[in-house]
């Protein structure tokens, strides 16, 4: 054949990849994008290079040879976003409703294999009904084989997971084993089994959106970690994500000039936190007036809101944060919490970026319904996550630190490089009224028991409630005016960038599942 000739087949062959017009009416009639117009959204403009275009599906069973087209409903490729290089596959709804068959299956895993050995993030757009019922088993297999390689990738590079249609059956388990799931409002939906089944098998009428949509995984599961109102939205999110996080374990997030002065002194401070501390307050305006301006990004932010995560810059370093909600719950860490906290912390120590907390909590949420589900197990997660971590780990105790939680979020014995404290904090194993209520039970239920009450309660707080106790054991390395919170924050941060620490070589920990 001539070069012409072999040209007049290639282009042919590119062709049939087009989308259907038809299908792509459809697409778009649901108020989705499609596959390619989602990668152009995502990429910088001309770097995505598409491989595999020409894999299409093996299987001869209910006919579908006949259906077969090349890509067989997924797109994989490389590119860059913000100029730095990604790995990224996303599934065509408008075939076969971007079911998951043998070579579909493979094209992923193969991209993911790719990312892996590059050493860069590999981001996923899903759309899909699941595994392609008529493949059976090979589907099935190939589900498998990605599942390996998103844990295999785990910890090594970022994995990024947008829903942006429904998500279904296997397809689900990809997006969980990522370290970031982002979901479109109104549009995507994630479930095992649908609503068809559930009814026949429980008898529980709901629907998609009801069952599994954004609104449920991003404030009730917690399978969600951000929810965007369209998917515009949601691409310049995972963009945003990107500028935090670095492309591998072994390199870290690039450092961005925010133009916030290193010496800007946080005035505001004491306006926002009262020093009553039954009074509360938005943490999220104490995270914003210390870190470099316009830097915070959180993450979870509908989900166990009684603790606040999120990446940030603090004198164009990027640092993750872990603070206490004082208006949810009184900031109390309960199971969700712990699971949101643990899930953060260890995010960030793969990826090298120090840790911050800004600690205001009185300990672990009481009750029946913590202690069935499993508290103790779960609150396990938070001490294994902070005791894991070796970046740099830096506690600020703003107003009350108690018991169980102070360990966690504090104790230098648990790990904490650098401890620091405002001068109304409260460091102590409980609440004063707690700690005489269970001390002085026979003297309070006496005649004169009020008063003894009033009396105990004054004697406590003024030798234990304050952070001069701890700081007399070195348990603080430093009290602070809180105005200077900033500046300590970033000296902290400089002096512990260069920090080294390691871990006895083991196979891997188990942490409390
Ligand atoms: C959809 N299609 C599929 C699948 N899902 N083909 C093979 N395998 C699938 N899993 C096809 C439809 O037959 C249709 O083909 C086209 O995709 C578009 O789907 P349609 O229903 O018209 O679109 P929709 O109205 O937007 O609904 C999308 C949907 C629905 C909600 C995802 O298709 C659906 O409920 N699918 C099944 C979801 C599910 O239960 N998955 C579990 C799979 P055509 O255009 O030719 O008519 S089993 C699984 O994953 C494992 C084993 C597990 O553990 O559960």
């Amino acid at each position: 054949m001539t070069i012409n000739g072999h040209m007049k087949e290639f282009n042919k062959k590119k062709e049939e990849i087009e989308l259907d017009k038809e299908l792509v009416k459809k697409q778009h009639e649901k108020g989705k994008l499609t596959a390619e117009e989602r990668l152009a959204l995502l990429l910088d403009e001309g770097s995505f290079t598409e491989i595999d275009e020409f894999v299409e599906l093996k299987s001869h069973d209910f006919e579908l040879q006949k259906k077969k087209k090349a890509r067989d409903g997924v797109i994989i490729g490389y590119g860059k976003v913000n100029k730095r290089p990604v790995c990224v596959y996303a599934q065509d709804f408008t075939f076969m409703g971007g079911s998951m068959g043998e070579m579909h299956n493979r094209k992923i895993a193969k991209v993911m294999d790719f990312a892996l050995k590059i050493g860069c993030p590999v981001i996923g757009l899903f759309d899909s009904g699941g595994a392609r019922i008529q493949e059976g088993i090979n589907g099935l297999d190939g589900g498998g084989h990605i599942f390996k390689m998103n844990t295999h990738c785990s910890g090594v590079i970022p994995q990024i997971s947008a829903i942006l249609g429904p998500c279904a059956g296997i397809a689900v388990y990809s997006p969980a084993l990522t370290d970031f799931v982002f979901m479109v409002d109104k549009v995507s939906y994630m479930f095992i089994t649908g609503p068809d089944v559930i009814k026949s098998v429980t008898g529980e009428k709901v629907d998609f959106m009801d069952l599994g949509g954004a609104n449920i995984h991003g404030k009730k599961s917690g399978v969600a970690n951000f929810v965007a109102g369209s998917e515009k939205e949601c691409i310049l999110k995972i963009k945003k994500l990107l500028t935090y996080l670095p492309q591998n374990n072994l390199d870290s997030p690039m450092s961005i000039d925010m133009g916030d002065s290193k010496k800007r002194m946080n005035n505001s401070l004491n306006d926002i936190v009262p020093t009553d501390p039954k009074k509360s307050y938005d943490v999220k305006d104490v995270i914003t007036e210390v870190v470099d301006k316009n830097s915070f990004f959180e993450v979870h932010a509908e989900y166990a809101q009684n603790c606040v995560v999120g990446f940030a810059r603090l004198n164009n370093t990027v640092i993750g944060i872990m603070a206490n909600q004082p208006k949810i719950l009184a900031g109390c860490l309960d199971i969700n919490s712990s699971d949101k906290i643990a899930k953060f912390v260890r995010t960030c120590d793969a990826f090298n970026i120090p840790l911050i907390n800004f600690v205001d909590v009185t300990g672990f949420l009481p009750g029946t319904d913590q202690e069935y589900n499993g508290i103790i197990r779960h609150g396990a997660k938070i001490l294994y996550a902070y005791s894991e971590a070796t970046v740099p780990k830096i506690s600020l105790v703003m107003r009350k630190a108690y018991g169980g939680a102070y360990i966690a979020l504090v104790s230098k014995e648990m790990g904490y490089d650098y401890v620091l404290s405002w001068p109304m904090a409260e460091i102590a194993v409980m609440g004063s009224e707690q700690a005489v209520n269970i001390l002085f039970r026979k003297e309070i239920s006496s005649a004169k028991g009020d008063k003894i009450k009033k009396e105990k309660i004054n004697e406590f707080s003024s030798k234990f409630m304050n952070p001069y106790v701890a700081a007399k054991e070195g348990k603080i390395d430093k009290v602070i005016d809180p105005k200077e919170t900033r500046v300590h924050l970033i000296n902290a941060l400089e002096m512990l960038l260069s920090k080294r620490e390691k871990r006895p070589s083991k196979k891997h920990g188990n942490i409390p599942l």
